[in-house]
């Protein structure tokens, strides 16, 4: 019997289905497979949906989450964590406990709220058990400008200076850094803002991409951050390198044709055979 002899850097994502195959597990899972690692999934809640909307979601037992990630972490050597759709209180209650219990870090936190069509992925109720429960666990947390809006309660930041503001308040619920992704706002340049204690604010442009296949960009960019913790990365280059990865799944996915609404980035440019070539 042959013995194994490579390394692979393993991550974990803790997140939702997506049964369409862009965003949650799904672009989790591609985004580890693309940058190199050995990717490991817990499911929190199934989703029934496509690149027009959701029509249903199934949250799994807080119980069955834990089982999950006991399951994991008793076994696999645990690089990096990212969590995704938690849906409702009941499940950000049973994955805090479950990443503190298992010691899993570093851990990064996409506070996902609302899907790319418009539909809900977190009930209102949960967004104050996210705040107490999830971001003092994180080394960084992701909010879009929406939900930075909604984590400080302050109306949607208009200007980089308002951006930098919501982040350092953010910040003071504990995470170690917050990154307020700019996607969401306007202009030719996306500019994101990383903030963190223990360094000055960085602000972080790109081009915008005019595309309306959007669907799974911040799934994709905070596993892709939680990739490059694995690797090794300070969290600043690996949000560099993470953003950098996005922007070149946007770019190629803006060709592809999948399904009639938001269709998803292409997380596999970088390894996309076309059937010919196999
Ligand atoms: O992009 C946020 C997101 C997270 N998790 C799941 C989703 C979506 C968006 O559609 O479906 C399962």
């Amino acid at each position: 019997m042959a013995r194994p002899t490579e390394r692979v850097r393993t991550a974990l994502t803790i997140a939702g289905s997506d049964s369409s195959g862009g965003a949650g597990i799904q672009a989790d899972l591609k985004t580890f497979t693309a940058l190199g690692i050995y990717g490991a999934s817990v499911l929190t809640a199934l989703t029934a949906q496509n690149t027009q909307g959701v029509s249903g979601v199934f949250a799994i037992p807080g119980d069955f989450i834990a089982q999950q990630v006991a399951a994991v972490a008793a076994d696999l050597d645990i690089r990096a964590i990212k969590t995704g759709m938690l849906g409702d209180r009941a499940t950000v209650e049973a994955v805090a406990a479950a990443i503190a219990r298992h010691k899993l870090c570093p851990l990064v936190v996409d506070p996902v709220m609302v899907a790319t069509s418009g539909d809900p992925l977190l009930a209102p109720d949960a967004i104050d058990a996210v705040r107490r429960l999830m971001l003092p666990l994180a080394a960084v947390v992701t909010p879009n400008l929406d939900e930075a809006a909604r984590l400080t309660g302050l109306p949607r930041a208009r200007s980089v200076a308002e951006v930098e503001a919501q982040g350092l308040s953010i910040l003071a619920m504990g995470p170690k850094s917050v990154l307020v992704k700019g996607g969401h706002g306007e202009g030719d340049d996306v500019v994101d803002v990383l903030v963190s204690a223990a360094s000055p604010p960085l602000h972080l442009s790109a081009p915008r991409i005019d595309t309306r296949n959007t669907h799974g960009t911040g799934c994709t960019l905070s596993a892709a951050v939680a990739a490059f913790l694995a690797l090794g990365q300070p969290l600043d280059e690996a949000v560099r390198r993470a953003k950098a990865f996005v922007w070149q799944a946007l770019r190629h996915g803006a060709a592809l044709q999948v399904g009639h609404g938001n269709g998803p980035v292409d997380h596999l440019y970088a390894i996309r055979r076309t059937p010919s070539a196999i």
